[in-house]
């Protein structure tokens, strides 16, 4: 079975090489149109490198222009590993290809955000929808060559509206298990995807604001703010599964504060996504973390200050280069 990978970046390259060792399925990754990437292809194949500790997996994937056939339905498995922000613009460019029933696995950064965002695509009704959340640390050191840095764990589950049959999600689940990046079905995904939201909070803006590796966080004055931001996650994530009327499995605060310590613990040699974004001056995912809980705690009518401040200063940072200079 072919699966199709949405985003050249570090996932994307880092999953894509993982998958195609496997020969559980053919990869080939998406390229942007226009993308600059686009000139390493040969044949229609790229070289994807992946560096780990001392060991290097050298594997060649398909690769092509993301709208290079756009009259024809013939994607039916899509790992969408884009940055959380660019996920939506890809996805347009990408929706012709897709055929009905087709299963769209979200692997981003701020899941629960962009299923909300995804879900009010009309095109997304004829979609099967998976979400994952992956801990996995990796950074790109240059065009499809990638650092993978801090091993983690990925989980999947279902989550949307539209189910797919049980075959489909066994058969596409085997394959992206087969990757080896970790991995296993969750129940109650949503329960790990606010776990994951609570983890990225935490560590993504307060590592890009101090410009440190995620180890950071366990210094004694970052755990106390993590803390107070892992409450107020748990509070708006309350909120949001007492409306849905199954708030039993939703993750307390101190849930989504160990989790996030754990998470910083795991991966602390590592540079978050949000400070690899910040030094290489590109737009962070702050409107799908933090940003997108201010406004979800605004419809609940309750007030998230640390998220709130957090939001505003990666905004102002990100400003201070995205603006175009006087
Ligand atoms: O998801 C991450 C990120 O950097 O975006 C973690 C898990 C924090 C790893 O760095």
């Amino acid at each position: 079975m072919a699966m199709y990978v949405l985003g050249a970046g570090s996932l994307g390259c880092l999953w894509a090489a993982h998958l195609a060792k496997s020969a559980a399925c053919h990869p080939t990754l998406l390229l942007r149109a226009g993308s600059a990437k686009l000139r390493h292809l040969k044949d229609g194949r790229v070289r994807l490198r992946v560096i780990r500790a001392e060991r290097v997996l050298e594997v060649e994937v398909g690769a092509e222009e993301v709208n290079r056939s756009p009259a024809t339905s013939d994607i039916h498995q899509l790992l969408l590993v884009t940055k959380a922000p660019a996920a939506r613009e890809a996805l347009l460019q990408v929706a012709p290809r897709l055929a009905a029933g087709a299963v769209v696995i979200i692997l981003c950064n701020g899941a629960l955000a962009l299923h909300e965002e995804i879900s009010e695509m009309p095109a997304s009704q004829r979609w099967h929808l998976m979400c994952g959340l992956t801990t996995h640390g990796a950074w790109s050191k240059a065009d499809f060559e990638v650092v993978h840095a801090g091993a983690g764990d990925t989980i999947f589950g279902q989550y949307g509206a539209v189910r797919m049959s049980e075959e489909t999600y066994e058969s596409t689940l085997a394959q992206l298990l087969a990757a080896g990046l970790g991995g296993r079905h969750e129940a109650h995904i949503e329960r790990s995807l606010w776990l994951k939201l609570a983890a990225n909070a935490a560590i993504n803006p307060l590592t890009a604001l101090l410009e440190k590796n995620n180890g950071c966080i366990l210094e004694e004055e970052q755990i106390s703010r993590c803390k107070e931001i892992c409450k107020e996650v748990a509070a708006v994530a309350a909120a949001s599964w007492h409306q849905q009327g199954f708030a039993s499995l939703c993750p307390s605060a101190a849930e989504m504060e160990d989790f996030a310590l754990d998470t910083a613990r795991r991966t602390s040699p590592n540079r978050s996504s949000m400070l690899q974004d910040v030094l290489a001056e590109r737009p962070t995912e702050i409107d799908y973390l933090n940003g997108w809980l201010v406004t979800k705690a605004r419809t609940f009518g309750l007030e998230v200050a640390e998220n709130a401040q957090l939001t505003a200063l990666i905004k102002e940072k990100e400003r201070r280069f995205l603006e175009p200079k006087a």
